[in-house]
Formats: structure tokens, C-alpha cells, sequence
């Protein structure tokens, strides 16, 4: 389809509502947070015209041959979600990546001097092993600060267990939404190449990381899911939190033979792991 108006393309125009409902979320303040979607040919065709000469080649510190060539919509580094749909040419950007997989030059958006986000290392890292793991059909990453799976991080043992059991057992949805559970990672600092990897090996197995005192790391097909998924995890993190704010005992929870039943009934398979 050709638009006049390069937000008015289906793949900007996801991306730039998932940026408006996350900031209605809260989970975004400042310049928290961040987004990138891996264009499929036909997103690219449709986005084309409105390519500038591109810019100038930069080189990561992290490389995927399995992203050679690929096309990103990102959010820019140090850039508000708030703004996005006010002036998405300041705010997103479309970066594409070398035929060796460890460069990125913009191709549009991100004016006046503007770059990808901080995360961009680790979203391209995860898009790599996503892409791997589903068969090609990962293409959104998304970053918010969710706030109450952040309280979680002060309270609840950080292993991939006990917060599976945690979110599990706090929403009678959330074993058929992310039935491998959710993986933790670590306290760590933010945008660098540690994170990256931890995250990425997590990644493997997970569709959503949770990171320490800092939020939430989701994966998936697209912007629905995706952010479908984080709004899942943030919603049975805000139960917990309730929960346990009235200070009461837990009287009753979903036990382990219920989460057996509702696999079995939707058809999914719960991860062992998270089991004793
Ligand atoms: O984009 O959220 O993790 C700012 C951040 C870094
Ligand atoms: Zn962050």
C-alpha cells in the first residue's frame, strides 16, 4: 500500500501506539524504556520512499550473522516514549544492518543527530537468538520500567523459579501467556555488553526476562503480543504486591496440581523446572 505519510505505514504506526500505551502504563518515565521491531521485506518496501541517503556506518561490539541485511525500527537514545507520537522523526528512527551483521547506519528518523537506543546492542543481540529459537518469527523486543514487577525484585528470591511461582500463582492467566515461565537477571549496568549477554542467554528459553531493580525484557511475534506480554507480567506483579501489602497470610493460592490442570486444558506445556 502506498501512504503519503510514513506513520500512516501499519509497522510504524504499531510501534508508535505501543510507545503511547506503555507511557499511559507509567511505565516509562523520563527516557525509560525502549522498542525495536525487525521489519519484514514488505514493511521495508512500504517505508522506502521515505529513506534519506543514509548515514554514516557504526560498528557494535556485539555481531549476528543471522541479522545480516535486516531492517530496525528503534527508539532513539535518551528519548521520551511520551513524545513519540508528537514527532516520531526526532524520537524513532529506521536502522539497517551491515551484510556482516555488527553495524547499523540510519536510514530515517532520528534527526538532528539523534542515535538508537542505549539498548540497541542488547535488543540485537535478543532479536538474534529470538530469531533462532522461534523460526524467524520473533520481531519485536520491547524494555519498560513495569513498576510493580520492579517492587518484586526487592522482595522475591532472584532465580527464574521463584519468580515464575510468583507470577504463576498471582493470575490464573499467566501459565497459559508464558508457560516456559520468565527468567532473572541480576542486578546489572544498564546498555552494556554484560546485560546483553546475560539477557540473551536467558533469552533462549524465555520469551520475557526480568531485570533486578531496573524492569522488564519482552520478546515476541508482534507489537500485540509482545506488549500483551508485559502487560500480563505486570498485571499478576501488581496482584503479588497487593497481596502482599495487606500484610495478611496467604490463606489460598493456585497450587501446583490446579497450574497442572490448566495446562492440561489449554493445552500447553508448563516448564519442569519450575516445579520441585
Ligand atoms: O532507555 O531504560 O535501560 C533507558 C533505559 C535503559
Ligand atoms: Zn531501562
Amino acid at each position: 500500500m502506498v501512504v503519503s505519510d510514513i506513520t500512516k505505514v501499519q509497522a510504524i504506526e504499531g510501534f508508535m501506539r505501543l510507545c503511547a500505551d506503555g507511557w499511559e502504563q507509567g511505565w516509562h518515565e523520563r527516557n525509560g524504556g525502549n522498542l525495536t521491531y525487525r521489519m519484514t521485506k514488505d514493511d521495508v518496501e512500504a517505508c522506502r520512499p521515505f529513506f534519506y541517503n543514509p548515514r554514516p556506518w557504526v560498528k557494535m561490539e556485539v555481531k549476528a550473522e543471522n541479522l545480516a541485511g535486516e531492517y530496525f525500527i528503534t527508539t532513539g537514545s535518551g528519548k521520551y516514549f511520551r513524545n513519540v507520537a508528537l514527532h516520531p522523526h526526532h524520537n524513532i528512527g529506521i536502522v539497517e544492518i551491515n551484510e556482516e551483521g555488527d553495524s547499523w547506519r540510519i536510514v530515517w528518523g532520528l534527526i538532528n543527530g539523534a542515535q538508537p537506543t542505549s539498548e540497541f546492542p542488547t535488543h540485537f543481540m535478543n532479536h538474534s537468538v529470538r530469531k533462532a529459537a522461534t523460526d524467524g518469527a520473533n520481531r519485536v523486543i520491547y524494555h519498560c520500567h513495569a513498576t510493580n514487577i520492579i517492587a518484586m525484585t526487592y522482595v522475591v528470591p532472584l532465580t527464574n523459579k521463584a519468580f515464575t511461582k510468583a507470577l504463576w500463582q498471582s493470575a490464573t492467566e499467566c501459565p497459559v501467556v508464558f508457560p516456559e515461565g520468565v527468567g532473572v537477571v541480576p542486578w546489572m549496568v544498564p546498555g552494556g555488553h554484560d546485560i546483553a549477554l546475560a539477557t540473551s542467554e536467558l533469552m533462549k528459553t524465555f520469551q520475557a526476562a526480568v531485570w533486578a531493580q531496573h524492569g522488564l525484557f519482552v520478546s515476541g511475534p508482534d507489537y500485540d503480543t509482545a506488549f500483551g506480554l508485559a502487560h500480563t507480567i505486570e498485571k499478576s506483579a501488581d496482584v503479588y504486591c497487593k497481596v502482599m501489602a495487606t500484610g495478611h497470610p496467604v490463606l489460598q493460592t493456585i497450587t501446583d496440581d490446579n497450574l497442572k490442570a490448566i495446562a492440561k486444558e489449554f493445552g500447553v506445556t508448563l516448564n519442569q523446572d519450575m516445579f520441585d
